[in-house]
């Protein structure tokens, strides 16, 4: 399709690889990519010289990720000014590539064992990425990724796990990553989010060091309100020490559907009424941080807001979470406003699922983990955009559809779905044109159905793209 003016034009303007060629390559790319998303790089890319010249953009030694991600990030940053406050969501995610084993560099990677996985160890890459989500919902951008290939811990490793400082941890990437993105919005307020991974005293002391607020899903069961680093009668544990507190009010939480093929769990969608606790405690450093030897770890002052199902119904896991968090937590507004951001988070798990039930990156065979990282950087952000297409029709339903997506994409859309009636000259709203999507993919639009779910999108985006190039193919006959 031609590139002038095309979203991978703009997004990318600010790319520098230090050679121009390889600059509007990657733009080609991109527009390829998310004209047929879910194809492999021969059939995305037309006619064999843009294949060959797509590989040897992945195969260049001076394309990076590292640069692909930055030059997203300013225009990400653009888009995050707008917003009095941003969730900045981190989150890991494994990416298989067991079924290539002529891929150099790939590292091991346990999976979760389940119904469906026997194997545990598996060949692939860890991809640790944070998402700019507003807090009504609309993902931004990626603020950040680094895609590695894990090294398997010796046992040597695995007894010194307590010795090792954060810094030379894997953990670290959480602290790393809040710390680079943390800057770069002098007026919004960025409120990182993450799950219970990063529920470490070197996280939270770092947000307070340089005053970025996260919220976190708490993991450990710590003693609080310790007046020492020793062990103490009579402390509390913080479950028991926010189960004592009044529940001062309820909320409803939408419990998307889990349907997991990994192991084999699934879950109908449900609207879930929690009741919500808070306190403030004091978060002592653990006694086993090995700081403690250098320096005076500082107890921190923090929030928890504990969200528990109230009447789960029979045969569900109940939605528990205990929420902590640098942010004042004053009243229920506060407390049930984390619970709405938490609730975001979920945000980046299906941001991850475009990514592969959708993009299918774990299909890819570049044959070299190196060139992966910059394979997934890429589809990185077509996913971020497929994403937030589908999502704006719910946040800014009266954008007109073409700020957006091709007149030759909404054209035959419209066409398509109208059975021929005439197209109007005035681009439709982008509400109107999602739903059309979704309709492609099979979504009947009843007043029952509520609203599409991303797979139906997904089906459809993809009709859209066949109907799409027939349409063009037409014009030009
Ligand atoms: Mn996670």
């Amino acid at each position: 399709m031609n590139n002038q003016g095309s979203w991978a034009t703009d997004e990318f303007s600010g790319v520098d690889f230090g050679d121009e060629r390889l600059n509007s390559r990657l733009v080609k790319i991109c527009d390829s990519f998310s004209d047929s998303p879910e194809c492999s790089i021969n059939q995305s890319c037309a006619g064999w010289a843009a294949t060959k010249a797509a590989y040897r953009f992945f195969a260049n030694d001076k394309t990076s990720g590292k640069e692909i991600i930055r030059a997203h990030r300013v225009k990400s940053v653009i888009r995050a000014k707008k917003h009095k406050t941003i969730l900045a969501i981190q989150d890991t995610s494994y990416m298989v590539y067991t079924k290539h084993p002529a891929t150099n560099g790939l590292g091991n990677i346990s999976v979760k064992e389940g119904k469906n996985v026997k194997e545990i160890y598996s060949k692939g890459l860890v991809s640790h990425s944070c998402l700019a989500v507003s807090t009504d919902g609309l993902p931004l951008g990626i603020l950040d990724q680094n895609t590695f290939s894990r090294k398997l811990n010796s046992e040597d490793d695995k007894r010194k796990k307590n010795v090792t400082p954060i810094e030379d941890k894997e953990s670290y990437r959480w602290l790393e990553m809040l710390e680079n993105y943390s800057s770069l919005f002098p007026n919004t307020e960025v409120v990182t989010v993450c799950d219970r991974e990063a529920d470490m005293y070197d996280f939270f002391r770092l947000s307070d060091d340089i005053g970025s607020p996260v919220i976190v899903r708490a993991n450990v069961n710590r003693a609080v309100n310790k007046k020492s680093r020793y062990a103490e009668k009579d402390v509390l544990n913080l479950w028991q020490f926010i189960g004592q507190k009044r529940c001062k009010g309820t909320y409803k939480v939408n419990v998307p559907m889990k349907n997991s093929k990994r192991n084999g769990t699934k879950q109908a969608s449900r609207v879930a009424t929690v009741g919500i606790k808070f306190s403030d405690f004091n978060l002592s450093p653990p006694r086993n941080n090995v700081k403690h030897r250098t320096e005076t770890l500082p107890d921190l002052k923090m929030s928890a807001v504990y969200a528990y199902e109230i009447r789960p119904p029979k045969g569900v896991i109940p939605l528990e979470w205990m929420l902590l968090t640098n942010l004042p937590v004053k009243d229920f507004e506060d407390a049930s406003e984390k619970v709405k951001w938490y609730c975001l988070r979920w945000r980046i798990e299906t941001y991850f699922k475009v990514l592969k039930s959708g993009l299918k990156i774990e299909e890819c065979r570049l044959g070299d983990a190196n060139r992966l990282v910059k394979f997934i950087a890429v589809m990185s952000v077509v996913a971020w955009r497929l994403f937030m297409l589908t999502l704006i029709a719910r946040t800014d339903p009266e954008t007109p559809c073409d700020t957006l997506i091709d007149k030759q994409q909404w054209m035959p859309l419209y066409l398509e779905i109208h059975k021929n009636k005439k197209p109007p000259k005035k681009a439709p709203k982008i509400s109107s044109v999602i739903r059309w999507i979704a309709m492609l993919g099979g979504f009947l639009g009843r007043a029952s159905d509520g609203e599409p779910g991303i797979t139906t999108l997904w089906r459809g985006w993809k009709r859209l793209y066949d109907i799409s190039r027939g349409w063009i193919l037409a014009q030009s006959a």
